[in-house]
Formats: structure tokens, sequence, C-alpha cells
């Protein structure tokens, strides 16, 4: 069966390794599968619910999409398209919005770890950014959103939220509830310097992450930097259970070789880390290297991503805009 895939990346700074395995790594599987209709957002209404340097943001929205076509992303067979140019988003978020409940915002994780102790002063978009997340995905009645882990419980919200509308305007399945596409292992890197903190764009140490632009000798050093524990590496993984950083090296390194844990685990047993960290290092270089050399080259070709853009533009629109005229038509505008 056909799927209709959706998914977005904010363009926030560098995408990392988390952002390569948790999420673009199935995109571009996705995207190569002839059956399916793919679209992927780079999502900049998401990326300003913290504050944005305007020529940052718009230099990174194209490393974005340079970035997606680096990894193997073919925008002949995908749409790629920026998030701000499809004004349907922003209005269908509003609609939502009067049919989602607070209560079920203030269970949302997320919010709470990225505003922090102060939430107060988070801006009200980094709290109901999840309402303009379902937004995008309801409006091309997207079947499949391939995204990381952490995004599932944004996911089941926009799941209720569809069956809310439908359930409150009497319009069954006119939004259709997406399912998750959430890798079965490895669905969360986390940062090289602590094992129990996902890698993030937004994390100030860069040395917490592997960036697709860093070139061989910055990953290796990143890896050789990278925390992990005095003991050797295990022989089973039920000995991972507290050393949450060989964990997540053994799985970034078992994600790359597209091997089980188990398999990685019996490649390394009892070795200490400095020879499974110049064995990681050579994986990760194998695999980042050419990203990182892409990304660069294509960056500077402005008016390629830039077609990239208005062509994606020109097809999300018009799907966009039906979906929203229908929501007026069923709300009574
Ligand atoms: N560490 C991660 N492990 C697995 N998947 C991840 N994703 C992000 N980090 C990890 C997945 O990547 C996709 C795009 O994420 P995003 O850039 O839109 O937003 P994010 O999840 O907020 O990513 P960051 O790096 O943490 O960005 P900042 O620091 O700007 O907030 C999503 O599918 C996400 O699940």
């Amino acid at each position: 069966m056909s799927k209709k895939i959706f998914s977005g990346v904010q363009p926030t700074g560098n995408l990392h390794l988390g952002n390569y395995l948790g999420a673009i790594k199935n995109f571009v599987e996705l995207n190569n599968d002839s059956q399916n209709n793919c679209i992927f957002c780079v999502v900049d209404l998401h990326a300003i619910t913290i504050k944005q340097d305007p020529i940052e943001l718009r230099d990174n929205i194209r490393e974005t999409v340079a970035t997606f076509i680096a990894c193997g992303i073919d925008p002949k067979k995908s749409i790629i398209f920026n998030q701000s140019t499809v004004a349907a988003h922003s209005e269908a978020a509003w609609l939502l919005s009067c049919v989602a409940k607070i209560g079920w915002l203030n269970r949302m994780t997320q919010f709470k770890e990225k505003a922090g102790k102060d939430k107060e002063k988070a801006s009200i978009g980094l709290y109901s950014y999840p309402i303009l997340m379902a937004a995008d995905i309801l409006l091309y009645d997207s079947t499949h959103v391939p995204v990381g882990e952490d995004q599932k419980q944004h996911l089941e919200l926009c799941r209720d939220i569809a069956q809310k509308f439908n359930n409150d305007y009497e319009v069954e399945d006119f939004l259709k509830a997406p399912e998750p596409l959430i890798q079965k292992e490895f669905s969360r890197i986390m940062s090289l310097k602590d094992g129990t903190k996902k890698m993030s764009k937004s994390e100030v140490s860069d040395l917490s992450r592997i960036n697709l632009t860093d070139d061989k000798d910055v990953i290796i050093n990143k890896i050789k930097k990278a925390k992990t524990d005095s003991l050797p590496l295990p022989s089973s993984a039920s000995e991972l259970s507290e050393r949450f950083e060989a964990k997540n090296l053994l799985g970034i390194y078992s994600s790359l070789t597209n091997s089980s844990l188990e398999k990685s685990i019996k490649e390394f047993d009892g070795k200490n880390f400095s020879k499974f960290k110049e064995k990681l290092s050579q994986v990760l270089v194998e695999k980042i290297n050419p990203i990182s050399l892409e990304i660069k080259k294509l960056i500077n070709d402005k008016k390629f991503l830039d077609r990239i853009l208005i062509d994606g533009y020109e097809k999300a629109n018009k799907i966009a805009n039906l979906k929203v005229k229908k929501m007026h038509e069923i709300m009574g505008f």
C-alpha cells in the first residue's frame, strides 16, 4: 500500500548524527521506495519558538535542504519545502488550537525539558508548537511520520487532535490519524559528553555531538574525547543498563554498520575503549565525511537550493490550501 510520508527538521544549526540516525536515514529509505509519496519540510516556524538570528536562520534553511540532498533524499522523488512559505500551516495550527485541550499540552515532556526551570519566560510558541506540528502532518493526510523517539509523544497528541476534530465536527476520518515510524533500535542518540542527555543542536558544547558537516579530524577528535567509563567493553547487553555512554557508543556503531547491538557487543567483548573508538571513528568517517563534503559543495549553490524550495512550495501549497479550505467549510466559515 502506498504511504503518505511527512516529516520535518528544524533549521536551528548544524544537523547532527542524532538527526541522521534517528530521522534522516529513515527519510532516505522511504524516499527510495517508489510506492511512497514523501514530503520533507524545513520547519522554520518551529525554529523560532526559540529566538533565532534572522541571517543565520536564512542560511540554516538552505543548509538543511543541502543536508537532505547530501544524505540522499532526491528532490525529484520527494517534495522538499520550507514551512513558513505555506501559510496554511499557521492557519491550520490556529484552527486546531481551538480544538486541542490545555491539559493535553501540559503533559508534553519536551516543553518541560526545553523550557527548563524558567517556564514563565519560555515563548508561547514553544508551549503550543506540538499543535503546529499536528497541523503540518494533518494538512497532507499523512499516513506515516518518521521521527526520532523524542517526538513520539507529539505524534500521539496529533492523533488525539485529529480524532477530536473529527468527533466535534462529525466528519469521520476527515483528519487522518498518522502512524509514527520510529526506528526499533537506536532511535535516541545521546550526547557524547553525557549518555543520559539527548544529542542536540542546541547543546552548548560542540564536543557533545557529531555534526554532519564535521571533517575527518574533527570526528576522530570528538570520538577520542567522548565520555566512557573505566571498565572494558561488556560481553552482554544486560551489563549496559547503567553504562549509558558505552551503550550509546555501541548503539551508534551498530546503527552505522546496520547490525544488532548483540553483534557489536560480541565484536568488542572485553576489549578496551581505545580499540573500539578507533573502529567507531573509522566507520563514522566513512559515513559522515562524504555527506559533509557534499553539504559544503551544495551550500554554495544557493540558486539550486532555492529552486528546490520553490518547486516544493508550489506542490505543498496546493495540497495544504485545499485541506484548509475544507476545514473552513466544516467549521462554518
Ligand atoms: N538525539 C537524537 N536521536 C535521535 N533522533 C533525534 N532527532 C533529534 N535529535 C535526535 C530527530 O531528528 C528529527 C529532527 O529534529 P529537529 O531538528 O526538528 O528537532 P529536535 O528534536 O529538537 O532536535 P535537536 O537537535 O534537539 O534540536 P534543538 O537543539 O534545536 O532543539 C526529529 O525527528 C527528531 O526526533
